[in-house]
């Protein structure tokens, strides 16, 4: 697929009150949404485009999620569409997180859905100016915990109220992009591939070894790879291949899907 000229499409999304509006003011240097305490301010996605360090992105504030799309009613369901949408249309997302306190079910549902959506992501640890030392630790295990889905995703600290390492988010979202956008050459696929699987070769079960025979990156945005296979490939050896091909190839702030199709052994 080939990229979209223009300005590159961020999406800030997270639970309501996380401070989503706040960032997009700090990104753009004024007041361009309304910020408020009460949880529920931001109703419809804004489209602001802002240049930083001379090149222009198009940040888009949205409404906060609370549950899944299909479990809201009213006007509440009509913002988590928007919302939904405005994701699908971006090309990377900004997860806020609220730091300074215990992380919820709504921040997992906020990740989950933007697993689903397939986009390249960067987690943002906001209200970083309210965080203490004694809730560190917490933070840490909550993320372990909580963030298993997002381990390859870029994390970074910030304020939005003082402004305090907000233009650390730019070099994220750059490397992020990058990796959504990232194509390996067949040939050096399949000559890591073929080195994985000669070293490590899949489990065999019932008397039978499934093998890869060929791999394929399908597409970009995010790099889907599809893996020819002569038999069923289990989950935990296709994590492992996902480890790898990310300790090889980096891929990080990016999804990456991989499937596997059975192709016969040609009989003689
Ligand atoms: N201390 C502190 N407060 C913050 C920070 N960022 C946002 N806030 C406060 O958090 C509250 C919510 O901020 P918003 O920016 O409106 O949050 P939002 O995520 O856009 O909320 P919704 O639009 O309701 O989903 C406001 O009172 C902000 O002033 C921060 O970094 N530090
Ligand atoms: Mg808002």
């Amino acid at each position: 697929m080939l990229r979209p000229q223009g300005p590159r499409r961020i999406a800030l999304v997270g639970r309501p009150n996380v401070g989503k509006s706040s960032l997009l003011n700090k990104v753009a240097r004024a007041e361009r949404v309304v910020v408020d305490d009460f949880a529920g301010t931001t109703r419809d996605p804004v489209d602001e485009l802002i240049e930083l360090k001379g090149k222009q992105w198009v940040f888009v504030d949205t409404a906060g999620i609370r549950r899944r799309v299909h479990q809201t009613k009213g006007a509440d369901f009509y913002a988590s569409l928007r919302t939904r949408a405005a994701i699908e249309k971006a090309e990377v997302a900004v997860v806020l997180l609220d730091a300074s306190t215990t992380l919820t079910e709504q921040d997992q549902r906020v990740v989950s859905q933007v697993i689903d959506s397939g986009r390249a992501v960067v987690l943002a640890f906001n209200k970083w100016d309210l965080v203490d030392e004694d809730r560190r630790p917490y933070l840490e295990r909550e993320i372990e915990k909580d963030l298993q889905q997002m381990t390859w995703a870029p994390r970074v600290n910030v304020s939005a109220k003082t402004g305090w390492h907000v233009e650390k988010l730019v070099p994220s979202l750059e490397k992020a992009l990058e990796s959504w956008d990232t194509r390996i050459p067949t040939g050096r696929l399949n000559s890591f591939l073929g080195e994985l699987v000669a070293g490590n070769p899949h489990p065999v079960s019932s008397g039978k070894q499934p093998r890869i025979l060929f791999a394929t990156q399908a597409s970009t945005r995010p790099p889907r790879f599809v893996l020819f296979a002569t038999g069923f490939i289990e989950a935990g050896y296709r994590r492992f291949i996902e480890r790898r091909l990310r300790e090889e190839f980096g891929f990080e702030g990016s999804p990456i899907e991989i499937s596997v199709r059975i192709r016969e052994k040609r009989k003689r």
